[in-house]
Formats: structure tokens, sequence, C-alpha cells
């Protein structure tokens, strides 16, 4: 099973993408990510229908009580941390959000950011592209969002796949966010091996050792070969870059760890004078 596979590879955390509770035994789960000493996390969005960042206030309550489901169900499940898509719905809208929305969308946070510090669970918001969500495109949207919120506990959980879509600098925009970033993805333009696209990971690895970011690394691909299929719908994955996930996982954990020494060592090199 996945999360075998995910300690055989040498990771130490494993991210379940839209947990169906239903679905698994949690105290199995979580006693088995235990004995592997696997951390775990979760990714989710909403839906239309308990869209935080709606207009319609039954559709921000049914939200609320989804996201608080949520953070208990990680907490349940021995896990530590829920990202994703919290403020919104997860997919393309057809008009630009609204102030109201915007404000209903804060007020939700603030109040699942006291339910999650309650479940010591970590809050992270994931800033995507346009195409999956009208709210918070840029981590400077992401980080007005999170002051607004008032909350310590909510932070930004940020994606280069995404980032080198929107941010006019994705390295500048990690270090703008500092000790704001909670959770990192790493993927690749086309959402495939790492190194196969046009992402620039020498900046991105040179600007989170600036920051000094210590937090998960999660490296996120998608095929229809093994991702569930809502998900990759929502990701508009059309077109598989890859079938077989085990020589992808050993591959970027070698690549992660490749990129980080060399940031590493041009820190070193650069010092001498
Ligand atoms: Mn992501």
């Amino acid at each position: 099973m996945a999360l075998n596979k995910t300690a055989e590879h040498g990771y130490r955390t494993i991210e379940f993408a839209y947990l169906r509770p239903e679905k698994f035994n949690l105290d199995r789960l979580a006693k088995l990510a235990q004995s592997l000493d696997v951390e775990i996390g979760v990714t989710m969005g909403l839906g239309f229908a308990n869209d935080v960042s709606s207009e319609d206030a039954s559709a921000v309550e049914a939200g609320k009580r989804t996201l608080s489901d949520a953070v208990h169900a990680v907490r349940d499940i021995g896990g530590n941390k829920l990202g994703g898509i919290l403020y919104s719905a997860h997919t393309k809208y057809n008009r630009a959000p609204t102030r109201k929305g915007w404000d209903n969308s804060v007020a939700s946070i603030a109040a699942i950011g006291d339910v999650a510090k309650e479940a010591n669970v970590d809050l992270v918001l994931e800033v995507v592209n346009r195409f999956e969500t009208n709210l918070l495109n840029t981590t400077a949207q992401g980080l007005k969002f999170i002051s607004e919120t008032g909350s310590d506990h909510v932070r930004l959980h940020l994606d280069t796949f995404h980032m080198n879509i929107e941010e006019a600098n994705p390295a500048a925009a990690i270090r703008l966010a500092g000790d704001k970033i909670g959770y990192f993805h790493i993927g690749e333009s086309n959402r495939g091996y790492l190194g196969d696209g046009t992402i620039n990971f020498d900046l991105i690895f040179d600007a989170l050792l600036d920051i000094n970011y210590e937090r998960d690394v999660v490296f996120e691909s998608f095929s229809t070969a093994v991702v569930d299929e809502g998900l990759s719908l929502a990701c508009a994955i059309w077109r598989d870059t890859w079938t077989d996930n085990d020589p992808l996982a050993a591959h970027a954990k070698r690549y992660i760890e490749l990129k980080y020494e060399e940031a590493k060592r041009r820190r070193v090199t650069s010092a001498r004078p």
C-alpha cells in the first residue's frame, strides 16, 4: 500500500488528497504510519455547494462544517496538517470573487483556524492558479488573506507548479512569505518528472534555504494511472506523463536531495572571500 511504499522510498510524510474517512480504518492507518515513522497530511478543496467564499450563507455554513469535519478526521488519523483549497471551491470560476465572498472566506478560515489549533492540526491554504480558484492566485494575496484572519495558526501552502503560472518571481514570493509558509509542494510545470519541465528549481531551493524553511517539501505529480479520478479531473490531467509511480518516487527523492545539496554548496562557495 501507499504508506509502505512511501517509507520504502525514504519519504517522511505522506499526503492523502480528499481523505474519505468512511473508506478507511483510521485507527489502522494511524498505527501503521506511526510504526513507519511517516507523518500524515491531508489536502482537499471545496465545491460550490460548500464554498466558504460564496455570498450564500448556507453554502458558507456547509463549508465550515466540511472543514471542521476534515480537521477532526486529520486528527483522528494521527495526521498533523490540512492543506489545499480550503478557502473556496476547487474549480474554474466564471467570475471574479466579490468583496462579500472574500470576507465570508476570511471569517470562515479564522474560525476553522481555532478548530485546527485546538486539534493540533496545521491549517495551510494552498495558493493555486487562476483555473482552480478565483480567490488566492498569488502569495501576496495569500499573505493579505491570512493577515485578515488575525490568526497566528493559519499559514500558506505554496506549490511551484502554481507559482510558475502566477508569480512574477517565484523565488521572491517564497522570500516574501518567509515563516508564513507552512507547507510546500514541489511540482514540475507539466506535473510530471521533476526536471522535465521549465521550472528553475535552483532558484526555488536557494529561496527555501534563505528563509530557513524546515517544514515539509512534498512532491506532487499526477497520472490517471494511479491518481483518483475526481482529483485528476479537477486538476485537468488529460495526458499521462508517466504510468509507473515507483521510479517516479525514487527519482523525485534523489532530485530534491540533490537540489538541496547544490543550493547549500552554492551558499558556502559564495560566502568564501
Ligand atoms: Mn499542490
